[in-house]
């Protein structure tokens, strides 16, 4: 009999997350785990910490199990670690397992990881060039999408971005459907790059089976190409955790001409009959405050540095007086605290900046045009305002330069400009009249109203684009009605900070939403699986999030107590927290704060998160007062005067609609947003989802480094570890046929248990019966009676057998105990196969 190895296992530790250990001894619920020392958690290594020096020993309960100690199983059994490029083979798919596995992958330069159908995508923060070269994008496309359908085209090929565009590409040219790829994690996990991977593989695997590297781009899919990145000027900024970071959502979807697509589905596969006829963008919550202040280590939108990096005479054409400005004669912006974001000067992205707008016809008067709204909402930074006379209720503009040119630049006279910051018109059933506003009131409209116009050049600009790239408009003289559609979905991630307000609220209510539809999915391909496998579905259970999308949205829920505070006159944020806790109160998802009556936490699905209601009325009114919605009317820029709303961004919405004030509810900030969310999930819903999960593996964006804790945490928000659990809630343990019955035939009593093998089956069927001979025997103890019927702690599938939650625990301790290798007797025969 073998020599008994020692048992592997990962503990809980606080700093850590988790560490891996050797099981010493085990005496009822307790077990002694020995632990080894590191230097830091970087050197920690799942080969159960022999490499290490130094051990101290821990005692675990046993009964908090599985949450305690995990059967470590990413080791052979010479300690040598085992890396899964698919997760899905980890026989013991738990959290700590996943946590080790995506490090040494990170560690190793592999920065995709498969979890069945999910990638994970670890950003890597070092380019790896060969990753991303023509010929990796043309030999993913062949394999996937060109060459003859295998069972599943993804075996044998690492995971990658490029496999999920394939199998995408594949789905709509050859399947009919709609597609859509949703790449999700938190700020700096690699969103906005791991979408513009998947936008270039598109533009390759589209040209067809014969397209060759060089070859050059179709003018229609340059032009989808290159105008997309062109958000990034006007909506990315440098924030501490990314130099690049995107502060909108944005959902982009490709429009592909299926008219012929069916005779690539018939087998005609010589040429692409699937081809990219153009794109459509949707945005999502721009974060406006920036545009009026930020944080010394963090800068606002790009395009101010861009714009006021240029040369004197560039600068000069759009407004005379910029031409010796600089970033720091303008409050809003100030000395850039960076000079290069990805590798590149503003001066050099502005030319780049330039160049591309043109391709979306943005030049010539229409660039001026743009560019003089830019420089009008920098301008309303430098205007001051004091007391008027002395009084302090009252405002001027002590400012007259900066106002005679920002009048100058809108088309509006300066005095009109200085009431419509100086004085509120207010409006009664009977009467209309003024009241003035004191200095601070009249430096907030001026924010506002820059705030106002940039957002209105933001949304302008994504119609531009649109209108430039749509299909309906270009693609063979707009005779197109029908295409198919491959979105991509580039969303903020789910946020917990110090302090969160309505920003964050709103953010985690996308996040809600599509994690709803994440475990829709994730339960649909579980059930596929098994039926797959030929077995019976089983109760599967899982956590949904109704709940908490009830108490954000439902009918009397945190949305419509908030809407009807803020068309309450006198209505304010302290009175809606305390109207929604009532109200609310039996929801098990809401967390009351007895200490604070302004504030009220969240059980999301990711976490719990504590919001700060202060603001939420005002954030949420969102409708400029009328005095400055009437200045922006008569603004002689035509893009300050349009107002354009984000439904008005759509495809065809050329018109934009005219500047209007209203109460209504649906008005409301929050309001729209829902409606925008509401049509995004059914646009979603239309389509077969694929999901990239981004991870940041560290804070200080260094290449190599994994942080447990922070990994863990981004893991748990992501969703992987619940979809993992989901689809192990029946039966959490797999292992392969083949495998199973090498591993276990010693444990096989022929004569109690023979197999019902017989002469007919196939071989498949035949290893079949054996495993359910083998395992009926082994498992005999753990059989349970329900409801007077038998149930076995193992199902045997057509390609892998299932284990019921601690069945194969049990197995694995038997054979250690026994021995870890079969004797050899036991093993020829199996492998004999009878
Ligand atoms: P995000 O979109 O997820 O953040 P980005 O896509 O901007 O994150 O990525 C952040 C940075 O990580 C990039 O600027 C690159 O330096 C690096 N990076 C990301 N993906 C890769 C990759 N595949 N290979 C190499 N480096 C990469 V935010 O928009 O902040 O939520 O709002
Ligand atoms: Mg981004």
């Amino acid at each position: 009999m073998a020599e008994k190895k020692e048992s592997l296992v990962y503990i809980k530790h606080p700093e850590y997350a988790w560490v891996p250990g050797v099981l010493e001894k085990q005496e009822g619920d307790k077990a002694t785990v020995k632990v080894f020392e590191y230097k830091d958690q970087q050197s920690i290594v799942s080969d159960g910490g022999r490499s290490s020096k130094g051990t101290t020993s821990v005692v675990v309960n046993l009964k908090e199990y599985p949450h305690k100690v995990l059967p470590l199983q990413n080791v052979d059994g010479n300690g040598n670690l085992c890396l899964y490029s698919d997760m899905i083979s980890l026989s013991y798919l738990h959290e700590a397992g996943i946590l080790y596995n995506l490090k040494e992958r990170h560690k190793d330069g592999h920065p995709y990881t498969r979890t069945g159908d999910i990638i994970i995508a670890v950003n890597p923060f070092q380019w790896f060039n060969h990753l991303y070269t023509e010929e990796k994008r043309v030999y993913y496309s062949q394999k996937i999408v060109w060459a003859d359908n295998k069972k599943d085209p993804r075996e044998g090929l690492e995971p990658h971005v490029y496999e999920v565009s394939a199998l995408a590409y594949k789905g709509l040219a050859f399947g009919g459907d709609d597609q859509s790829i949703l790449v999700s994690g938190e700020s700096g996990a690699g969103k906005t790059e791991t979408v513009k991977i998947a936008m270039n593989h598109m533009a390759s695997v589209q040209a067809g089976p014969s397209a060759r590297s060089g070859q050059e781009l179709d003018p229609v899919v340059a032009r989808v190409v290159e105008s997309n990145p062109l958000l990034e000027a006007f909506g990315n900024a440098k924030t501490r955790r990314n130099d690049n970071s995107s502060r909108f959502g944005k959902y982009l979807q490709l429009q592909f001409d299926t008219s012929e697509a069916k005779l690539m589905a018939l087998g005609n596969k010589t040429e692409s009959k699937c081809k990219l006829a153009g794109s459509k963008c949707d945005v999502y919550l721009l974060e406006k405050p920036r545009i009026v202040g930020h944080d010394p280590e963090e800068r606002t939108y790009h395009i101010f540095y861009q714009l006021l990096a240029a040369s004197s005479s560039e600068k000069g054409q759009f407004w005379s007086k910029l031409s010796n400005m600089t970033a720091d004669s303008f409050k809003y912006i100030g000395k850039p605290c960076i000079d290069k974001i990805e590798g590149m000067t503003d001066a050099q992205h502005f030319e780049h900046t330039v160049k591309t707008l043109g391709l979306v016809n943005v030049k010539g008067d229409t660039l001026k045009e743009m560019m003089r709204a830019i420089i009008a909402v920098m301008l309303c930074g430098n205007l001051t305002f004091a007391a008027l006379g002395g009084d302090k209720d009252k405002a001027e503009v002590v400012s007259k330069s900066e106002l005679d040119d920002l009048a100058g630049l809108i088309g509006i006279d300066a005095t009109t400009c200085s009431k419509a910051f100086t004085e509120r018109t207010m409006k009664t059933k009977n009467e209309t009249y003024k009241v003035p506003l004191n200095p601070i009131a009249s430096k907030d409209a001026a924010d506002a109203l820059a705030k106002e116009m940039y957002g209105n050049v933001f949304l302008w600009l994504v119609r531009q684009i649109n209108a430039a790239t749509a299909a309906e408009d270009n693609y063979k003289g707009g005779s197109m009605a029908n295409f198919g559609i491959i979105g991509l979905l580039d969303i903020f991630g789910f946020e917990s900070f110090p302090v969160n307000r309505f920003e964050q609220l709103c953010i985690n209510y996308a996040n809600e939403k599509l994690q709803q539809k994440f475990t829709e999915d994730i339960f649909r391909s579980v059930q596929e699986e098994y039926e797959s496998e030929g077995i019976e579905l089983a109760e599967i259970m899982y956590d949904d999030n109704t709940d908490v999308l009830d108490l954000i949205e439902g009918r009397t829920g945190l949305l419509a107590m908030l809407n009807e505070e803020c068309v309450r006159p006198g209505g304010n944020d302290q009175d809606f927290v305390q109207k929604a806790l009532k109200i609310n109160e039996k929801s098990p998802c809401l967390i009351v704060n007895k200490l604070n009556r302004m504030s009220f936490g969240i059980h999301h699905y990711a976490g719990k998160v504590l919001y700060d209601a202060d603001q939420f009325v005002n954030s949420n009114t969102d409708t400029l007062p009328t005095d400055l919605e009437e200045l922006c009317k008569s603004s002689t820029n035509s893009i300050i005067s349009e107002k354009i709303d984000v439904v008005a961004t759509t495809v065809g919405g050329k018109g934009g609609v005219k500047r209007q004030k209203s109460n209504l509810v649906g008005e409301t900030a929050w309001g729209k947003y829902k409606n925008q969310l509401q049509s995004l999930m059914a646009n979603l819903r239309k389509t077969n989802s694929r999901y990239i999960r981004c991870i940041k593996p560290n804070m200080v964006k260094k290449p190599v480094l994994m942080d447990h804790l922070a990994t863990v945490e981004q893991l748990r928000c992501a969703g992987v570890v619940a979809a993992v659990t989901l689809s192990r809630s029946a039966f959490p343990n797999r292992l392969d046929n083949a495998v199973t019955r090498f591993r276990y035939s010693n444990m096989w009593d022929n004569k109690a248990f023979p197999s019902k093998r017989n002469s007919d089956m196939t071989p498949d069927q035949g290893a079949r019966a054996d495993i359910e001979a083998i395992m009926t025997c082994a498992l005999k103890s753990k059989e349970e009676t329900v409801n007077g019927k038998v149930v076995k702690a193992f199902v045997v599938g057509r390609t892998r057998t299932y284990f019921r939650a601690g069945a194969l625990e049990f197995l694995e301790a038997n054979r250690l105990e026994n021995g870890l290798d079969a004797p050899a007797i036991h093993i020829q025969r199996v492998a004999r196969g009878y």
